[in-house]
């Protein structure tokens, strides 16, 4: 038995939005005008190409008290009453929506009844939930509240309790995956016989995303392995300026650096399943400056007892011809690039030139002019919480959200705070051995070194996936 769950509501409540968000389907319509959804469809949700369950989206009531009205009169309930209610509905053009969102229970769907918790409770309101309580297919309700008003809650809190099994509240524009799953948690109790279903239901969904995690952390490092492994070369002319050639040569390794995280972080969008609406960055998000901006590098970088811890470990690692004697440095870099004003603005440019040059391995040999591997390990951890940051702003960027002048609480990224500040001893020891192996033109084959990487780097996205603090 497939479960499915159709969504019914007053129109314009916010139906589809949920829909979209709980499916993770952003092919779902939705708009601002009542009366947008006329025909139900069916949402499958299918894991590893097997549907689990599905979810359908109905138009909204158009003459609820009429039908309680004429069930009350009837005297049927349950399934009885359904089938007079359809037998009702099925002829009379007035009755089309109401006919139409009856058809998913008959073929046995339970109900998500969504309501605008924003708003006053009103009778039309109490007469859908008491048709859908003498209907009695298997129910729960969601509050969705579409304005941040607060004052009408308990009023449909306690209308709610009384007509069903149990209530949530999700908003379709801001929930997260770990909301997500505490509804599909919820749906377990309405009916007992669906509760070892809809149990599978849920750890498949669980799997699913440690899967979309584990497959993310991969393209985080082999990103990671792309970047601190790229060397430019340009061939250089006795007449040539040497300098502009230098910078010419930095700034195309910033391009390049550029396109390969845009790559990474379309495919971290689509396996989000984030394929149509641009899920556009906050204003003030720290991922609008560029990767080897001077922000980036003092938000994003290491921390002052990280850059000790891997200065003992790089120590160690001399013996083994690893250059990261310039640890600790990493602002230099800018200065390469000319992109520091202020602080570095003080230094000539030649010495601003020196300094970042160094960080990236930039060198003159023979008449050709190279650059990289990177040299600082610095530029790694940037690396890292930028695609960790904009994985927490795609998981949290609800489906259902389709207006862009909303910021939602958890899409601002102002805290200085990163997130591998907190990683272990051990996990700075694994970065520091991933760094050495990515830095490699050829990467030794069969190491475990990027399964380690890979193993912290998924610990810390589902760290993410599950944090509910309202800022990162
Ligand atoms: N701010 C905000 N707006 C929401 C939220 N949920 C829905 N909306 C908006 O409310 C409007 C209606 O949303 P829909 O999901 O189309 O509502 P519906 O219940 O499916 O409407 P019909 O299909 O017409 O019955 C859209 O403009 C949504 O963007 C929410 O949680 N927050
Ligand atoms: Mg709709």
């Amino acid at each position: 038995m497939i479960p499915e769950i159709a969504i019914i509501g007053h129109p314009n409540e916010g139906k589809s939005s949920v829909l979209s968000t709980l499916a993770e389907d952003d092919t779902v319509r939705i708009s601002p005008f009542p009366g947008e959804t006329r025909r139900c469809r069916t949402f499958p949700i299918v894991i590893d190409n097997r549907e689990i369950m599905r979810f359908t989206d109905t138009p909204g009531f158009q003459n609820p008290a009429r039908l309680l009205a004429e069930l009350r009169r009837s005297g049927e309930t349950g399934p009885a009453g359904l089938r007079h209610l359809v037998e009702l509905t099925a002829s009379q053009l007035e009755f089309r929506e109401d006919h139409e969102l009856l058809q998913p229970l008959v073929r046995g769907a339970g109900v998500i009844y969504v309501v605008d918790g924003s708003r006053p409770l009103r009778q039309i309101d109490k007469a859908e939930m008491e048709l859908l309580r003498l209907i009695g297919r298997p129910r729960m309700a969601v509050i969705n509240c579409k304005r941040n008003e607060q004052g009408f809650l308990q009023a449909w809190k306690d209308e709610l309790g009384q007509h069903f099994n149990s209530w949530r509240l999700f908003n379709a524009h801001r929930a997260t995956y770990a909301e997500r799953i505490d509804l599909l948690t919820a749906l377990q109790a309405i009916d007992q016989d669906w509760q070892p279903v809809l149990a599978e239901v849920v750890r498949t969904f669980q799997q699913d995303w440690q899967q979309r995690c584990r497959r993310s952390a991969e393209i985080i490092c082999s990103l990671l392995t792309e970047i601190l492994s790229l060397q430019l070369t340009h061939q250089c002319r006795p007449q040539d300026d040497e300098e502009m050639l230098r910078t010419r040569l930095l700034e195309r390794y910033g391009g390049a650096v550029a396109q390969a995280e845009k790559k990474a972080q379309q495919q971290i969008r689509t396996l989000f399943k984030h394929n149509i609406f641009n899920c556009e960055l906050p204003p003030h998000s720290i991922l609008h400056e560029d990767l080897l901006s001077e922000r980036a590098w003092q938000l994003l970088g290491l921390t002052r007892q990280q850059l000790i811890l891997l200065g003992l470990f790089s120590g160690a690692a001399v013996g083994a011809g690893v250059d990261v004697a310039a640890l600790g440095h990493g602002l230099g870099l800018f200065t390469a690039l000319g992109s520091a004003a202020g602080v570095f603005g003080a230094l000539s440019g030649r010495k601003r030139l020196k300094t970042g040059a160094s960080l990236l391995g930039l060198r003159l040999a023979g008449a050709e002019l190279h650059v990289g591997p990177a040299k600082d390990i610095s530029l790694m951890f940037v690396l890292i919480n930028r695609e960790l940051l904009f994985f927490s702003h795609i998981i949290n960027w609800a489906h259902g959200r389709r207006d862009y002048s909303e910021q939602p609480g958890k899409q601002q990224h102002t805290s200085p705070d990163t997130f591998t500040d907190t990683w272990s001893a051990a996990e700075l020891r694994t970065c520091h051995a991933f760094f050495r192996s990515a830095r490699r033109t050829v990467p030794p084959s069969g190491d475990d070194v990027s399964e380690q990487m890979e193993n912290i780097i998924v610990k810390t996205l589902m760290n993410i996936s599950l944090d509910t603090r309202e800022q990162r």
